[in-house]
């Protein structure tokens, strides 16, 4: 069964750009439970970890740079079928191809700052989100913390 949870950052030229209000209002009006959430620069360092998984890509240097250049908005979202419905809403990874009406198409400028970022696995989700968030920092639907 697909899992509940997911992990997003507004990227640094979302929250430049101004569009943190405009994204949080789509995500949540797409259903989506904000379990935890933090505005937040990341150093070099865990950036770097971050995005370990591309380090032997072209653009890895390139990506660290653009997500330590200003603040980010992390959150934890949670909805049935978390992970794939995002990446809907989010749309392509390229803006040039996502579909109209998507987060990306709306607000996001090229390839390489595309506004959002949503974990790509429900295993993806939950590392991202440990990255991130302590379980203290994690609440229910009640508004109790779950840590
Ligand atoms: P997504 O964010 O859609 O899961 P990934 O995991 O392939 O896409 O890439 C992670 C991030 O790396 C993207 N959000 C984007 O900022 C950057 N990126 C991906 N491909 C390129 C590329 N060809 N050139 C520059 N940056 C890229």
């Amino acid at each position: 069964m697909a899992g509940t949870i997911t992990f997003t950052m507004i990227k640094p030229d979302a929250v430049k750009n101004g569009h943190i209000g405009s994204i949080l209002k789509m995500i949540t009006d797409a259903g989506f439970r904000i379990v935890a959430m933090k505005f937040t620069r990341m150093s070099t360092a865990k950036a770097g970890k971050f995005y370990d998984i591309h380090k032997e890509r072209p653009f890895y240097g390139e990506l660290v740079e653009f997500m330590t250049s200003g603040p980010i908005v992390a959150a934890v979202l949670e909805k049935s079928n978390a992970v794939e419905d995002f990446r809907k809403l989010i749309g392509a990874t390229d803006p040039a191809k996502a579909d109209e009406g998507t987060i990306r198409k709306l607000f996001a400028t090229s390839l390489g700052e595309n506004a959002v970022h949503g974990a790509d696995s429900d295993e993806n989700a939950l590392r991202e989100a440990g990255f991130h968030f302590a379980t203290s920092e994690w609440f229910d639907a009640q508004g109790n913390c779950m840590g």
